[in-house]
């Protein structure tokens, strides 16, 4: 094969977490987007299904971010983050604590879900040694969960087609059972009603190992990439008890359900269950310009703000932490949130959303449907001897029918920008519907 770099040849960009050789056979490329619509290259509007990749939560093309992010990169384009900052990153800081729950009053910057992942577990181990409790150095995830493709974050995680290439991981990690499948929960409205006791799971977790081994527990409250995986009633109660139980601390991963997604600024909230580290990116800027953050809870901030003033007390950080563009991109966004009640409205679209897609019910191949808040999967059987082939074609067929959907194996997954109006949801059940009836 020539490897000559060649002019609108797709061959030299390497694409993440994509079937290369398929979508250069014939690419899907989007040119323009606004609001809840994309325009293709070749002039179709795709209706944007699942918020990008569950990040544009206020739609695209938001004016007051555009502007923001235009002002800001002319007046000061970078600052550096280690020993100096720039106001934006405090108001931002301050800002964002507000919508907090509780006591996570602290803030640490990142550029990406996976980066607040790394930040949140090398928090919780180091946490416990600064308190003088070093032998705390065990991190447990879950099967099902996805944290990021970083190194801590694929070892609590626990999509195995993320893990298998990967050598052997980082060591001192154990997972909780997930909560997927149950039969009794098929077709569940909202949370599902079995299930709460597969909390216990870490008890067992903690016989193996000994609590005073273990740092810290890893969950997302809603398992996003695994395909909507809602938490049994009850079972995040449970999971923070017997953390409390076991001085372990408990770290909510709320880069999907954080913003609004479940009709509260935080899953948090949604669940009345307050983690000790919760980490975020996505929706932080609407999804316009990388960057995360990891909130803490005083308790842990506190315990590292000791030792000489002149020291550093947290040997962490990145080059981009905090950049400029994107606490101007982040402002803007929770003033676009704020003027429409963004981080609120999926709660009054929840109950319209549960309807129009649980009528799928009952279509060849549907096997289950979850759904909460502004977010929900529809999962098909798989076809016989081809696992993902199935949700592939679909995920296919409804971008020919101007949908945007994310698939994950035969499941797919919707998560519409958080302007979505009844309309909109009736297209998107309506088209499911339709191209679920031409699958094989
Ligand atoms: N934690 C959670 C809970 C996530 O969902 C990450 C961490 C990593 O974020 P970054 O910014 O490093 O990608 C994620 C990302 C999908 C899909 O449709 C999900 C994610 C990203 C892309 C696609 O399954 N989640």
């Amino acid at each position: 094969m020539d490897h000559e770099p060649q002019p609108n040849s797709l061959d030299a960009f390497w694409m993440p977490f994509t079937a290369n050789r398929h979508f250069k056979a014939s690419p899907r490329l989007f040119a323009s987007a606004d609001r809840m619509y994309y325009t293709t290259t070749d002039g179709r509007r795709v209706m944007d299904g699942v918020s990008a990749m569950w990040c544009c939560n206020a739609g695209h093309n938001r004016p007051r971010i555009v502007e923001a992010i235009r002002r800001q990169v002319g007046e000061m384009d970078y600052a550096p983050a280690f020993q100096f900052s720039h106001p934006k990153a405090f108001e931002l800081a301050n800002r964002l604590v507000a919508l907090m729950p509780g006591g996570l009053k602290h803030v640490f910057y990142t550029n990406s879900g996976s980066e607040s992942v790394e930040t949140a577990l090398k928090m919780a181990v180091a946490y416990h040694r600064v308190r003088g409790d070093g032998g705390r150095v065990r991190l447990i995830g879950r099967e099902k969960g996805y944290h990021g493709v970083n190194f801590g974050g694929m070892s609590v995680g626990g999509m195995v087609a993320n893990r298998k290439m990967f050598g052997s991981l980082v060591a001192g990690i154990d997972h909780l059972r997930h909560t997927h499948g149950d039969p009794r929960n098929a077709f569940s409205r909202g949370e599902p009603p079995y299930g709460a006791d597969l909390a216990d799971d870490l008890e067992r977790l903690v016989q193996l190992h000994d609590a005073s081994t273990i740092a810290a527990v890893i969950v997302e409250p809603v398992q996003g990439s695994a395909g909507v995986i809602v938490p049994p009633q009850g079972y995040l109660k449970r999971l923070r008890e017997i953390c409390d139980r076991h001085g372990i601390l408990l770290i909510f991963d709320e880069v999907i359900t954080g913003f609004g997604r479940l009709g509260t600024p935080f899953a948090s909230q949604y669940f009345g269950v307050e983690p000790d580290l919760l980490t975020t990116a996505k929706g932080i800027t609407n999804g316009v310009i990388p960057m995360g953050a990891v909130f803490a809870q005083a308790k842990i901030y506190d315990a590292f703000m000791q030792g000489p003033p002149n020291a550093i007390e947290f040997f962490h950080g990145y080059t981009y932490s905090g950049n400029p563009i994107a606490c101007a991109a982040a402002l803007a966004t929770l003033d676009t949130y704020e003027e429409d009640g963004l981080l609120t409205r999926a709660a009054s679209l929840a109950k319209y959303w549960e309807d129009a897609l649980h009528a799928i019910k009952g279509l060849p191949n549907v096997i289950d449907i979850r759904n909460i808040g502004l977010m929900g999967a529809v999962e098909l059987a798989p076809a016989g001897g081809a696992p993902g082939k199935r949700g592939f074609d679909a995920f296919l067929k409804l971008y020919e029918a101007g949908l945007l959907c994310r698939t994950t194996g035969d499941t797919i997954a919707f998560a519409p920008p958080l302007i979505a109006g009844h309309a909109d949801i009736d297209f998107l059940a309506g088209t499911t519907a339709k191209v679920l009836k031409t699958l094989d």
